[in-house]
């Protein structure tokens, strides 16, 4: 018996500064229940789902910024969501920023069954960007100000008849993350993004975006044998062009499915959890082929040594 799953990649269009909770979860709504009559089981929306991608703008008192923040999931104004979501019997994976009871600030990824559950709470390890206000750029990246980086490390969970872990945007240029998830048997990786088209310490990676985008989550389904959903919020937000293509990558490495716009678009495939194992079984056959004890230097030290 196969186990497909069959999964909608939800990319978002450009959220501006002025556009209301409830008309963001409108439009995630809408794709949802597009993603449900299409015969999804589960719908992957970007990395900060529910609001324009913030970190743009430096703000000195970053309580200024708690309106972003989600301190409760699901709240009164996600609830909608969830409910439809409940309703139709569809799993759903939403990125938004969580501000704890504690203070702390994490950008942060929900996986919820189909029957409403919870199955997970996944926070972004690797937070890129910079700490401080730098006036001289185009736009601000300030991730570094506005969010922890997470201790916990990527997980895997038993979800949708399948192995699932989570990750978020940078997290994906990381061998790492993908290896530490493949250590666990995952099958099938989500992971939402905004990724601008333009990188200031380095314009000339501008027109490698897309290139770049697709190289890691290739090489990362490929050399772990799973799927991944990369989701993005792309387009031309408050002035800041984002890459789209948001994509289903096979464990082959091929993509299986491709957004054609940078606005909201519905993909999907039927993705099938078996084709796993025809790579963790043979070429990639951890157990047998990796060798762990001359690898020592990967959690040993964090930058470049020279001897
Ligand atoms: N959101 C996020 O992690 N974006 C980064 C942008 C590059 S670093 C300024 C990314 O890796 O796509």
């Amino acid at each position: 018996m196969t186990r497909i799953i069959t999964i909608g990649a939800a990319q978002l269009g450009p959220i501006n500064r002025t556009d209301t909770r409830e008309v963001v979860v409108q439009r995630l709504i809408a794709l949802l229940r597009q993603a449900h009559s299409a015969g999804c089981d589960l719908v992957v929306f970007p990395e900060l789902a529910l609001t324009t991608f913030f970190p743009r703008w430096f703000v000195e008192d970053i309580s200024e910024t708690n309106h972003y923040y989600e301190t409760e999931m699901p709240s009164p104004i996600t609830a909608p969501l969830f409910d439809e979501a409940k309703r139709l019997g569809i799993g759903f994976c939403l990125g938004y920023a969580e501000l704890t009871a504690q203070g702390e600030r994490f950008n942060t990824q929900i996986l919820v069954e189909k029957d409403g559950s919870v199955v997970a709470k996944y926070r972004k390890v690797h937070i890129p960007g910079h700490e401080h206000n730098e006036p001289d750029r185009a736009f601000q990246h300030a991730e570094r100000y506005y969010f922890t980086p997470s201790e916990e490390g990527f997980g895997v969970w038993k979800a949708f008849g399948a192995r699932v872990g989570m990750m978020i945007c940078n997290d994906r240029r990381w061998p790492e993350s993908y290896r530490v998830m493949g250590l666990q048997g995952v099958e099938l990786i989500l992971c939402g993004y905004n990724t601008p088209i333009h990188y200031i310490p380095d314009p000339s990676q501008d027109i490698l975006q897309g290139f770049h985008n697709a190289l890691v989550m290739q090489s990362g389904a490929y050399q772990n044998g799973t799927w991944v959903v990369g989701v993005a919020k792309g387009g031309l937000e408050e002035g800041v062009d984002s890459l789209g293509q948001s994509m289903i990558v096979a464990p082959s490495g091929q993509i299986v499915a491709q957004a054609l716009t940078t606005d909201d678009e519905l993909i999907m495939a039927h993705c099938d959890m078996d084709w796993c194992a025809r790579y963790t079984q043979t070429l990639f056959d951890f157990d047998r082929y990796r060798r762990p004890e001359v690898y020592t230097r990967i959690t040993a030290q964090r930058g470049v040594e020279l001897q």
